[in-house]
Order: C-alpha cells, then sequence, then structure tokens
C-alpha cells in the first residue's frame, strides 16, 4: 500500500468518526442469499447501478458484502467472497466519492478489499472469525467496526440468553474493544455495533434499541443495523418486502437513541428519516 492511500485511509476514518451528523451507510449485498436483497446485485453492472444510486441518494458510506450473515447461513470460501467482491471494488474502490467499507470476517478478503480502496472493516465476528483480522486491519490503519455476536451466523440463534441484555452486550463489546486494542488497533480506528439480530431473539432488539443511550459509556460510535430485519416482522407480522415502515420506525428510534450511523438498504428513504429523527433529537 503507497503513502497516499494509507493516509486516505486514516483521513476517511477519522472524519466518519468525528463526523457531528448521524451517518447513513448504504447496504451493497453481492450475495445470492442475502436475507432482504439476496440475488439482486450480484450480477456486476447491477451493483454498480445500485452503488451509484445510493451515492445519489446521499449515502455517507457504501457497506459492501459478499456473505450473507443472516441466521443458519453458510459461510463461502475466501476465494468466492473475493471472486464477488472484485468486479465491484476494482471499479468504484479507489474513485467513489464516498468511503467504502467491506463487510467481511475474513483477513485475506479485508487485505484485498483495502487494496481495492475500502477504508473501513466491518467485521460481524468482531475479530473472533480470523486470528489475522486485528493485524491487517492495524497494519492498514483502517477503520474497523466491532459487532456484538455470539458464536457464528449459522449458530448464533442457540445463544440468546441474557439476564440483561442491554449491559452484557456492553460488556461484551468492552471486552472486544480491549482485544482489538491489545492487538494494536488504535481505539480512535473502531466503531462498536450492538449486533440486531444476531444472537438475539425480536424482544432483545427491541431492549437493545431502547436501551442504546447505555452504549455510550464505551466511549466510541455507535453503528446500529436494523434495516427489514426479523424483529420487524416480529413485532409487524408484515413479510420482508413489507417491513419499509417498521424499518422507518426503528431507524428513527436508533436515532433518538444516540447511534451515529444508520446501516440501511433504502437510502433515500431513510436519508430522510434520519434528518428527521436527528433533528428532534438535537433540539
Ligand atoms: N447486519 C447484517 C450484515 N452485516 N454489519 C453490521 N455492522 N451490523 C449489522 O447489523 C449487520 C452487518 C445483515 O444484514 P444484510 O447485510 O442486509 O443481510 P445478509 O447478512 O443476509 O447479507
Amino acid at each position: 500500500m503507497d503513502d497516499i492511500h494509507a493516509a486516505h485511509i486514516r483521513a476517511c476514518h477519522v472524519r466518519i468518526a468525528l463526523s457531528p451528523r448521524v451517518l447513513v451507510v448504504g447496504i451493497l449485498n453481492v450475495t445470492p442469499d442475502s436475507f432482504a436483497d439476496g440475488g439482486r446485485f450480484l450480477e456486476p453492472q447491477r451493483a454498480l447501478e445500485h452503488f451509484e444510486q445510493m451515492v445519489g441518494e446521499g449515502a455517507d458510506v457504501i457497506d459492501v458484502g459478499a456473505e450473507s450473515t443472516r441466521p443458519g447461513a453458510e459461510a463461502i470460501d475466501e476465494r468466492e467472497e473475493l471472486r464477488r467482491l472484485r468486479p465491484v471494488l476494482e471499479v468504484v474502490g479507489k474513485r467513489a466519492t464516498v468511503p467504502i467499507s467491506v463487510d467481511t470476517r475474513k483477513a485475506g478478503v479485508a487485505e484485498r478489499a483495502i487494496d481495492w480502496g475500502a477504508v473501513i472493516v466491518n467485521d460481524v465476528s468482531a475479530l473472533r472469525h480470523d486470528p489475522r483480522m486485528a493485524s491487517v486491519v492495524a497494519r492498514a490503519g483502517a477503520g474497523l467496526v466491532l459487532m456484538h455476536m455470539r458464536g457464528t451466523p449459522r449458530t448464533m440463534q442457540r445463544y440468546c440468553r441474557y439476564d440483561n441484555v442491554v449491559e452484557e452486550v456492553g460488556d461484551e463489546l468492552g471486552a472486544r474493544v480491549r482485544r482489538a486494542e491489545a492487538a494494536g488497533i488504535a481505539r480512535e480506528q473502531m466503531i462498536l455495533d450492538p449486533g440486531i439480530g444476531f444472537a438475539k431473539q425480536a424482544r432483545h432488539n427491541l431492549a437493545l434499541l431502547k436501551g442504546l443511550r447505555s452504549l455510550h459509556r464505551l466511549g466510541r460510535p455507535l453503528l446500529v443495523g436494523v434495516s427489514n430485519k426479523s424483529f420487524i416482522g416480529a413485532v409487524t407480522g408484515d413479510p420482508v418486502r413489507r417491513r419499509a415502515m417498521g424499518t422507518a420506525a426503528a431507524v428513527a428510534a436508533a436515532v433518538l437513541g444516540g447511534a451515529h450511523m444508520v446501516r440501511v438498504h433504502d437510502v433515500g428513504s431513510m436519508r430522510a428519516v434520519v434528518r428527521m429523527s436527528a433533528s428532534i433529537a438535537g433540539t
């Protein structure tokens, strides 16, 4: 990696972490099987069009993922993950006007994605999956999303036992922050995420949204991903294609609860929800 790219990476994620605005992270899933948009953007041309559309709609960051992490999902190997990411990241990576994050648990994928232009690694395993991930992130100086989960996407729903979910998620995230720090990653690089839908039942997700502000004790920006998730269907009875209104309410709750970034599929609509709820929160 050259010095200019390294400086660009640092500048991007520092700017993100210090932003006074609530940021909208647009989701781009180049997968055949994601729960909400699987198969829609697997074809590179369609993925690139969707990328540009989200930029046009005001996305502040775009999170590109090639492996579904929905409950029960089977893992894919590194070659396949890179095969899906490459045609998108090679085109937009260094030319995009917004920072790109890569949603991966694999160090080899993160490394290539950073070479192609990603500035943030969104690791839903919070460094538990790949022992090499911490050194890749530390060396690149990239941003790092540490998300709360127990087990793996395939097994996580076996581990939904909590006495006090808000406190336990906070404590477990705190432990991941310390682990990352011990591996040479600066706190300034980290963004924390309570992992809505990961090793949680609907009532845990609702409690986390209600109690979100208490995670400010960890001292890092909070990213929250509620978009179209099944806890919304559990409350409203809506199938995944009809969860826009439930998503809007959950995004508003996250913003009013102190989220710094929200991860959404529909950038255009949710940007308005973020602006409105952030204006109310700021008054
Ligand atoms: N949710 C999903 C995937 N990655 N990363 C973070 N940091 N936070 C989240 O809440 C989160 C995430 C699941 O959503 P999606 O990417 O739409 O689905 P799939 O995993 O099926 O591709």
